[in-house]
């Protein structure tokens, strides 16, 4: 009798864990399909001009339709800044953005939508207005040493290198791995600084709701020692497993393949595909130039894949809030075509996907900072002001409401392309192989449990293109048509021969 009472509590204690498990966010698929807000220039709600929680909420349903199935939010927590990556208060909204409960009701109805959310997390540094650097430095410049905080951050008597700032009225410096941002490097070190960060990521995860992180500048934890930042990282993801196992993590390490390869070895989940981005990655080099050469693109994924462990989920891009938008780095002002052409090579990548708000429609920006992350252009009427700095401002595409209703439109492209991957999960989780390529077409293999689906693609824009698959009863899955024509299929012994037209993309199954 008793052992059946022991029984009966513990399952009492069971079942409220397990039906929340159940009912939440925790019974959502694994995004593969991720869209990065810069909440201060999506959609404003109250009419002060700065985006917020309420405007994005406005939006779910575009977010949704498009086929974007998480969000990465760029920092949220209250900062000086207009970018935020200086914060002042880690378990905070900025009231620019709203409140917590307007932030809580946002990722609720993400949930509700079978969206994931993931939060900006820069711990490198704070901000110089933090309560902990100023209570520290206080200390310091009183010569009284008492802050609980001192050992928050990396204060000398002597700097070596360059990384380091003197304190006015005091023989000592603090460490700043990003000059002039008035941005303290955090001492991640020091059991204090962990002890504050596992209290901060399961507010987050536990409390607040979120699905995991973005982790910035994780190459700046430790200056450059990456062994260090690993080790670090190691300890980030085993906080968030403590307290919401399943959470996800990426972490940007702007590093080029060998030392991101070294970053993946940590448990974090991913790290941002620099080789894959940008205007010397390889997906844009491979459709770039006078004629296409898809040999780039396949040397550069194969020797991605031969570099990184195995059980690294790529999170390949084209840009991000950093870095030129991709229609400059793909000189794609006047070719619409070739825009869409690089959403649908991005979208047949292994792994999860990110892709940049606006960067759907075709938004431009590049140089200063600001100028990357300009208002989305919903349509003329209806638009965030600009953040501050712009110099340059200019939209080289319709406008979200028109390209919605243009069927050819490059929006309604990366729909399909995020649809396509919806519809064969195998691209995002299969593993890859090779199966033909030359200069002008790649078919490759997803293949996981048994299952497969195959992609072909077309890199030239002039000429229609065939590939055979010694396979039979395939059909397609998935036809992206990103300048006219559809791809078609005809079967004969065994060998399924597909036609793909011109920048032509297609999944079959
Ligand atoms: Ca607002
Ligand atoms: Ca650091």
């Amino acid at each position: 009798m008793k052992k059946f009472l022991c029984l009966l509590l513990a399952l009492c204690l069971l079942l409220p864990a397990a039906s929340l498990a159940e009912s939440g966010a925790e019974s959502l698929p694994v995004s593969y399909n991720w869209y990065e807000i810069f909440v201060y220039s999506y959609q404003d709600s109250d009419g002060d001009g700065i985006g917020d929680f309420n405007g994005v909420r406005s939006r779910l349903d575009y977010i949704a339709d498009m086929g974007y199935t998480g969000i990465w939010f760029m920092p949220i927590m209250p900062s000086p800044s207009y970018h935020k990556y200086d914060v002042t208060d880690y378990r905070a909204i900025d009231p620019q953005y709203g409140t917590m409960d307007d932030f809580r009701a946002l990722v609720k109805e993400c949930h509700e939508k079978g969206i994931r959310v993931i939060i900006d997390l820069p711990v490198n540094h704070t901000s110089t207005r933090h309560p902990w650097f100023l209570s520290a430095v206080e200390s310091i410049q009183k010569r009284t040493f008492d802050s609980p905080y001192l050992d928050y951050y990396c204060f000398t008597e002597t700097p070596s290198g360059n990384k380091y700032v003197k304190i006015s009225g005091s023989s000592w410096h603090y460490e700043e791995q990003f000059a002039g941002g008035n941005m303290p490097d955090l001492n991640l070190h020091s059991e204090a600084v962990l002890a504050q960060l596992q209290d901060i990521v399961t507010f987050w995860l536990c409390d607040v709701g979120v699905d995991g992180f973005r982790l910035d500048a994780v190459t700046s934890f430790h200056a450059a020692d990456v062994a260090e930042n690993v080790a670090t990282l190691d300890k980030i993801k085993a906080m968030c497993e403590a307290a919401k196992p399943g959470s996800y993590l990426v972490g940007e390490a702007w590093v080029g393949q060998s030392a991101l390869a070294e970053y993946c070895t940590s448990t974090v989940d991913s790290f941002f595909l620099f080789p894959s981005a940008q205007a010397e990655g390889f997906i844009v080099r491979s459709i770039l130039g006078r004629s296409p050469d898809a040999k780039k693109f396949v040397n550069g994924l194969q020797s991605v894949l031969d570099a990184f462990p195995e059980n690294t989920v790529l999170a390949p891009f084209l840009c991000n809030h950093d870095t030129g938008r991709s229609i400059g780095l793909l000189q794609a002002r006047k070719l619409p075509e070739r825009a869409k052409f690089a959403q649908g090579v991005l979208g047949m990548m292994p792994g999860y996907t990110f892709t940049y708000y606006g960067d759907e429609i075709g938004m431009v920006g590049a140089g200063d900072d600001p100028n990357k992350r300009l208002a989305m252009y919903w349509n003329d009427g209806d638009m965030t002001t600009q953040p501050p700095g712009v110099t340059s401002l200019e939209y080289a595409y319709p406008c979200v409401d028109d390209q919605l209703a243009d069927p050819m439109s490059l929006l309604n492209y990366c729909r399909t392309v995020n649809h396509a991957r919806l519809a064969s999960p195998l691209i995002a989780l299969g593993e890859n192989t090779f199966v033909y390529y030359d200069a002008n077409v790649v078919l490759m293999k997803r293949e996981k449990d048994g299952e497969c689906c195959w992609i072909a693609m077309n890199f030239s824009r002039k000429t229609e293109m065939t590939v055979t698959i010694e396979a039979a009863g395939l059909t397609i899955v998935s036809d992206l048509v990103a300048l006219e024509g559809h791809a078609s299929l005809t079967e004969e012994n065994g060998i399924t021969t597909v036609t793909v037209p011109p920048y032509g993309i297609v999944v079959l199954e």
